[in-house]
C-alpha cells in the first residue's frame, strides 16, 4: 500500500496523478480533518470532501472545492431569513454535510462516513481521516487595528481572506485525539509513504499533530517522501506562507523539510529551488528536484512517479 498524508486542493490534484501510476486499491489517503466545522448546522470536512470529490471526478476544477455544476439554492434560502451566509457551501455538498452531521450525531464516526462517501461516489482509493476525535485548527491573530482574536482556520482564510497577521496557530484537541482506525496499520504495513505537497503547518502539520503519527512515520520500514508545496518563497496556493512566517519558520522548500527532517527520507522539490537541495541533503534527506506545478494530470501524474522513485531509491 502507498500511504498518502493529504490537505485540500494540492494533495486532492496530487492523488488524481498518484492513482493513474497506483492501483487506486492500493492507496490509502490520510486525510486532515482540522479545518473541520459546523456550519449551518452541517459538518464539513473540506479536506476529505475535496480528495474524495476529486478523485470521484466530481470537484469543481475551477474553485478546487465543492461539486462541479452545484446550485446554492440552501444557501439562498438561508440568506433570505437573515443568516450571515460567508462560507459558500453548495446543494449537494449540503447533502454530504447533513450526512455526515447525522451519522455522527447517530453515534456513527467520521471514518465510517468517509468510507460510505468514497463508496457512494466510486472512489477505490481508501480515504481516513486523521482521527475521529475532534481536533480544531485555530489561527491567533492581530487585525489591522491591534485587535487580537483566536479564529477557527475557516474564519480566518474564508471569511476574513487571511487578511490578519498571524501570531500563532493551535491544534485544538490534537493531544487528546487518537489516530482513526487503519491509520498507524497503514503506515506501519506501508510500501512508501508520500507526504503530499499541502500545507505544512495547518494540513500535514495537523495530521502529525495526532499523537503516534509522528512516531509511526520515524518507525515504518518504508521509506517516507515529501514533495515540497512552497516554491521560490511561496506557497502554490493557500496561505503556508503567513503561517510559516507567524511561526518563524523560513519560508522555503528547505523550511518545509526542516521540519519533516525526523522522518524525512527523500525530499521533491521544484526545479526553480535546485540551488537549496545541499542544505536539505545536508539533513540527511535525499533530493529530487522535478517540475513540480501540476498544471495537467499528466503534470500530476509524472510527480507521483518521482516521488514513489525517490521514495524507491532510499533505504531505511
Ligand atoms: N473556500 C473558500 O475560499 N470559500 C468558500 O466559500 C469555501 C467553501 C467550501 C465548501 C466546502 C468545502 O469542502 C470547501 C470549501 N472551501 C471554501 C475550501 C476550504 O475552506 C479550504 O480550501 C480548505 O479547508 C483548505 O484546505
Amino acid at each position: 500500500v502507498i500511504v498518502l498524508l493529504a490537505g485540500g486542493v494540492g494533495a486532492a490534484r496530487f492523488a488524481r496523478g498518484l492513482v493513474t501510476v497506483v492501483p487506486p486499491e492500493e492507496i490509502t489517503i490520510i486525510s486532515n480533518t482540522g479545518d473541520d466545522f459546523h456550519v449551518y448546522g452541517v459538518h464539513v470536512s473540506p479536506d476529505l470532501d475535496i480528495v474524495t470529490y476529486t478523485l470521484a471526478g466530481i470537484v469543481d476544477d475551477e474553485r478546487g472545492w465543492g461539486i462541479a455544476g452545484d446550485t446554492f439554492t440552501v444557501l439562498d434560502g438561508l440568506r433570505a431569513l437573515g443568516v450571515e451566509a460567508w462560507f459558500s457551501l453548495g446543494d449537494r455538498d449540503f447533502a454530504t454535510c447533513a450526512a455526515r452531521e447525522e451519522t455522527i450525531a447517530a453515534g456513527g464516526t467520521p471514518s465510517s462516513f468517509a468510507a460510505r462517501l468514497a463508496a457512494r461516489h466510486g472512489v477505490r482509493a481508501r480515504v481516513l481521516p486523521m482521527t475521529d476525535d475532534p481536533v480544531e485548527t485555530r489561527i491567533g491573530v492581530v487585525d489591522s487595528e491591534g485587535e487580537e482574536a483566536d479564529l477557527h482556520f475557516q474564519e480566518y482564510w474564508v471569511r476574513r481572506g487571511a487578511q490578519d497577521r498571524v501570531l500563532g496557530v493551535r491544534l485544538a484537541g490534537a493531544e487528546a485525539a487518537r489516530p482513526a482506525p487503519g491509520v498507524l496499520e497503514a503506515i506501519a504495513g506501508a510500501e512508501a509513504v508520500l507526504l503530499a505537497p499541502s500545507n505544512p503547518v495547518v494540513s500535514i502539520g495537523t495530521i502529525l499533530s495526532v499523537p503516534g503519527l509522528r512516531e509511526a512515520l520515524a518507525a515504518t520500514p518504508a521509506p517516507v517522501a515529501g514533495i515540497s508545496p512552497i516554491i521560490g518563497g511561496a506557497p502554490v496556493r493557500g496561505m503556508a506562507d503567513k503561517l510559516m512566517a507567524g511561526l518563524n519558520t523560513e519560508v522555503s522548500c528547505v523550511g518545509v523539510a526542516a521540519g519533516y527532517r525526523d522522518f524525512l527520507d527523500a525530499f521533491v522539490i521544484d526545479l526553480a529551488d535546485a540551488a537549496r537541495a545541499p542544505e536539505i541533503e545536508a539533513m540527511g534527506v535525499a533530493v529530487a528536484v522535478e517540475q513540480s506545478l501540476m498544471h495537467t494530470d499528466d503534470d500530476a501524474a509524472a510527480l507521483a512517479k518521482a516521488a514513489l522513485g525517490a521514495a524507491a531509491g532510499t533505504r531505511r
